[in-house]
């Protein structure tokens, strides 16, 4: 029997492959119990403490796993973060539950108030958000989503229903995001890059006064542990740049942070080819979608892409310049079929080098540079190891045929889910469990791993004229 397998249904000592009280504690078993208990009916929280709401990208990947327990349930989660899209096409980074205490997560929704201070960019009335973004991962997930049973979501009209929503989410990036003028999308907080605390935005918050310290509270405290978690003058600073965007009436281009980042604009390329796929098994042709896909993975590399160093880096749109650090975010791009050879070669030395160990030095790839100044294991995106940029290398490798370093990676993940009891994030050299437990994605993206078994990988491809499966 073989690993997967083995985490599946740990046989007992006689044989018997499928002993129903075996199977309740295997690995699959329990990631299930994980997104049962995360449910809240419409939608998965990625932590019953920590982060009691919805969040955008968290969503996303838990749907990528929930496809396989429940297509149902997949379609569901999405399209209930889609139901909270504004009018001007932006889909925020939290939906609020109503149910759960103000106090149980800061910033609230009386902070963010998007119903007023939203108004003018089209924000819903009927349920309230932040007013930020994260990264676009909803289309590739709605692709993922709908491949997992065909039937039932024609039925449904799940992809009529949700193209035209993930079109206008598209649009507001390329369109109100583009504040570089050269074809990328910014983000323009750091909590809407997804790595909140990374040494990547260091230098550009410098600009930023910190909002008091006794002007908020803060929730995270009462759950992490405090020295993993961004230090109050990083607080203060998340803090007054989204107050400063809610009293602009979250109108864009005006801030003093905006940044180009690889990460977000590769899953945004990513996600224009699954919209393609999605209008081409609409009817349409989806050409323009790819072509468009492939200028915008043009700019990236002409932007962001560092031959010396072999990997993305992010550019400070304000000052002009690459921020010199390096992230597990300037790999993330590995993701993409058509970057040219020699680009991927690059990057998957680098993965396999010195800054990032895979396979040598460290079990998961760490979040920031183990050779970086700020490194630090165990700090918020600083160092540690995450899962849901585990699931993204790892379809990467495999993209380009990088076949025993993927499978590696997709062993680790699965030991790490297992032994660390779904954790938010981990150690990347021990796999020692940080942050939070039963921590959504984690489950969701270990369950789609284990279904994973057996597919086929294959060098970057044209995905305009090779048929693409389903994955
Ligand atoms: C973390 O971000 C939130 C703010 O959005 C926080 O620190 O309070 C990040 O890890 C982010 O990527 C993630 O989506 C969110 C919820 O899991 O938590």
């Amino acid at each position: 029997m073989d690993r997967t397998a083995q985490l599946i249904a740990r046989p007992t000592q006689g044989g018997i492959a499928y002993d129903p009280a075996v199977e309740a504690q295997s690995l699959h078993a329990r990631a299930a119990r994980v997104l049962e208990d995360n449910w809240t009916g419409a939608s998965t929280v990625p932590s019953r403490g920590l982060y009691p709401h919805q969040w955008s990208w968290d969503s996303a990947f838990i749907a990528i796993g929930l496809r396989h327990l429940s297509p149902l349930r997949a379609q569901t989660e999405l399209e209930t973060l889609l139901d909270a899209q504004w009018g001007d096409g932006r889909i925020p980074h939290i939906v609020f539950n109503p149910s759960v205490p103000l106090g149980a997560y800061f910033p609230s929704p009386d902070f963010w108030r998007s119903s007023t201070a939203g108004r003018a960019a089209g924000a819903p009335r009927t349920v309230q958000t932040s007013g930020i973004v994260q990264p676009p991962v909803h289309a590739l997930a709605a692709w993922l989503v709908h491949c997992a049973d065909p039937g039932l979501s024609r039925a449904r009209g799940f992809l009529t229903r949700v193209y035209p929503r993930l079109a206008a989410w598209h649009r507001y990036l390329l369109h109100r995001r583009d504040l570089g003028g050269g074809g990328l999308a910014s983000v323009v907080h750091p909590w809407e890059q997804g790595m909140d605390n990374s040494p990547c935005w260091d230098a550009p918050l410098t600009r930023i006064t910190p909002a008091p310290a006794r002007s908020f509270r803060r929730a995270d405290l009462d759950h992490g542990a405090p020295e993993d978690r961004p230090t109050d003058l990083d607080y203060g600073r998340y803090v007054r740049l989204a107050t400063d965007y809610r009293d602009a009436e979250y109108a864009d281009g005006r801030g003093e942070f905006a940044v180009e980042d690889p990460s977000f604009n590769a899953l945004l390329i990513a996600s224009e080819h699954a919209l393609a796929r999605i209008a081409h098994d609409l009817g349409a042709t989806g050409t323009a979608r790819h072509a468009r896909a492939e200028r915008l993975t043009t700019a990236l590399l002409d932007r962001l892409w560092d031959p010396a160093r072999g990997m993305f880096f992010c550019r400070d749109v304000r000052s002009g310049d690459l921020v010199p650090e390096r992230s597990v975010s300037g790999l993330i791009p590995l993701l993409l079929p058509t970057l040219p050879r020699e680009v991927t070669a690059a990057l998957v030395r680098t993965t396999r080098g010195p800054h990032f160990g895979l396979g040598a030095t460290t079990r998961l790839v760490p979040s920031y540079d183990l050779l970086g100044e700020a490194f630090d294991p165990h700090r918020y995106w600083r160092g540690p190891a995450w899962f849901n940029t585990a699931w993204l290398l790892e379809r990467g490798l495999r993209t380009h045929g990088e076949r025993p370093l993927a499978e590696g990676l997709r062993e680790a993940v699965l030991e790490l889910a297992d032994t660390s009891g779904f954790a938010e994030y981990v150690d990347p050299y021990t796999g020692e469990a940080c942050g939070t437990a039963d921590f959504g994605w984690t489950a969701a993206l270990t369950l789609d791993l284990l279904h994973d078994e057996g597919l086929s990988d294959g060098p970057g491809r044209s995905e305009e004229t090779v048929p693409v499966p389903c994955r």
